[in-house]
């Protein structure tokens, strides 16, 4: 079966200035004083447990991000909108951030950063929703994420081969999404590397094969179940085959299309509830020993690095450009951490 490893050959070039993405000139002023504001910590919900009302409001902040103009220009030039900007900042740093120990904490500051800019950009009163796709991982297609009034649409149009850059097993659809509010969504950069102008549709490929296999509580108790950190993060990632993916792989190629890209997936708006999902059982992993493990950090600091070290440390750097202060792992250990004083989250899970 073909690799994600060979897919990544895709985006080489871009190795040539990931490392300047580290040095771009960041907004926002010291992160410290932003933690020591007050938080009224929001709680994050999964989606199907959120009314048609709320369901409606999420969504409409989703399209009012996408509506909204880029503010990332001077790194990503073809960035339309506040949506695309924070979608280029995953595309630069691809090789950066996954494969590596600091996977989870990049993309909880991500997703964190993204759900502040829908409260604060697009007047959205909730928290980030959550996917909790073990309940839909033996009746994926029956998802109500999927539902085209009240979720985000269902799969792309039937296209063969799959539209997908890599032969995901099971995959059906592969083409332009066909109802529900993304039907008419443009993409403005992307797929895979690229961050050249263009305008594509937004496509999917349900897998539901692929969410039966990876996507179940067996594979999320199988994670919780590991007793490090350096453990619980390769467990999670999984290898880059459809043998032995993980968790975060399950989420990704199930829902296939523009999320199955490791680079552009973020142009998926899905994405970001698989996303807090992960996040969410990291926390969970992390709550089942608490003062250990907001201190456990371990992991290779450059992509599929030798296991050997050198290892991300508490104060490594995590970076997302334009889109938000850089800050260090020791600052997203804890959710809570900016009520705490510790770090610069303010959110928890229900459940
Ligand atoms: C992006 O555009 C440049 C200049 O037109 C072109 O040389 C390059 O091949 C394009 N890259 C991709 C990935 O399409
Ligand atoms: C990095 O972490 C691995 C796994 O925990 C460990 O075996 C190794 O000694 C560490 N390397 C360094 C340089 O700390
Ligand atoms: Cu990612």
């Amino acid at each position: 079966m073909p690799s994600i490893g060979a897919f990544l050959v895709y985006g080489l070039y871009l190795a040539s200035f990931l490392g300047s993405a580290a040095a771009a000139p960041l907004p926002g002023g010291d992160p410290s004083e932003t933690s020591r504001r007050s938080c009224n910590v929001i709680k994050r919900k999964e989606w199907r447990t959120l009314s048609d009302s709320q369901k409606k409001s999420y969504i409409k902040a989703v399209k009012c991000i996408q509506a909204k103009p880029a503010i990332a220009k001077a790194t990503i030039p073809n960035s339309v909108s506040r949506f695309d900007d924070f979608q280029g900042v995953h595309i630069q740093q691809t090789f950066l951030i996954h494969f590596v120990g600091h996977f989870l904490a990049w993309h909880r500051y991500y997703v964190a950063t993204y759900e502040k800019a829908l409260r604060e950009e697009c007047g959205y009163q909730g928290a980030q929703p959550y996917w909790d796709w073990t309940l839909d991982a033996d009746n994926f297609l029956e998802s109500p994420l999927w539902d085209p009034d009240t979720g985000f649409g269902g799969n792309g149009a039937t296209i063969p081969p799959d539209g997908s850059p890599i032969a995901v097993p099971g995959a059906t659809g592969g083409g332009c999404v066909t109802n529900g509010p993304f039907v008419d969504m443009r993409l403005h950069i992307g797929p895979g590397a690229s961050l050249n102008a263009t305008s594509r549709c937004l496509r999917r490929g349900f897998s539901p094969f692929i969410a039966q296999t990876f996507s179940n509580t067996a594979k999320v108790n199988n994670a919780l179940a590991q007793p490090d950190f350096g453990w619980f993060n390769k467990v999670v990632e999984g290898e880059t085959n459809f043998q032995n993916a993980g968790i975060h792989g399950g989420g990704h190629f199930s829902v296939g299309g523009e999320a199955g890209d490791l680079f552009s997936s973020p142009g998926e708006p899905v994405f970001y509830l698989h996303h807090a999902n992960l996040d969410r059982v990291y926390w969970k992993w992390q709550s089942m020993n608490l003062p250990a493990r907001l201190s456990d950090i371990s992991g290779p600091v450059t992509m599929m690095g030798p296991i050997t070290g050198p290892n991300v440390t508490l104060s490594f750097p995590i970076d997302l450009g334009p889109l938000a202060p850089r800050v260090t792992v020791k600052d997203l250990m804890d959710i809570e951490g900016s009520k705490k004083g510790t770090g610069v989250l303010c959110y928890t899970y229900e459940e």
